[in-house]
């Protein structure tokens, strides 16, 4: 009786344990560039902070405003900046990582209605442990500032 009531506690303990542990990842600032009407395309931006002593990585992204989020890298092709998929991102055990214009970035393709700057939307992050944090980014206007900003939404500047 008192080695099942051990047991119990070390499954309780454990279960709270690893709960805390995956909550360890925290995402910061999120938040969503503003889009003209129209456009079906836009990103979410945010810092990532681990601070366990394990690498986490985010694997997926969810949202119910876009038909569809992906995690995206950009990358310098021979002077062009083009931006592709990634599987995952890395987060350092006890770093940060910031998801930022001319970055990493979520990018939510298939937008199912126009964002107004100010309200807030649904982000779901997957990590590499299959917890999962949703978060509410702020649209927000962000100025393109020269090489930072999606080449491919900037129009003639
Ligand atoms: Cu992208």
């Amino acid at each position: 009786m008192n080695t099942a009531r051990q047991t119990t506690w070390i499954v309780l303990f454990w279960a709270v344990m690893h709960a805390a542990w995956a909550s360890d990842v925290q995402i910061q600032d999120p938040y969503v560039r503003a889009v003209p009407p129209g456009q079906r395309v836009t990103a979410a931006f945010f810092v990532a902070v681990n601070a366990s002593t394990q690498p986490r990585a985010i694997v997926k992204a969810q949202t119910d405003t876009a038909e569809r989020a992906e995690l995206h890298e950009h990358i310098h092709d021979g002077g062009v900046m083009r931006m592709r998929e990634v599987p995952r991102v890395v987060i350092p055990a006890g770093g940060r990582l910031a998801f930022e214009p001319g970055g990493y970035h979520v990018m939510l393709i298939g937008l199912k209605r126009a964002l107004q700057p100010g309200e807030r939307i649904d982000l779901t992050l997957v990590l590499d442990d299959g917890s999962r944090i949703t978060v509410h980014p702020e649209v927000r206007r962000v100025q393109p500032h020269s090489g930072a900003a999606h080449q491919h939404h900037s129009t003639n500047h």
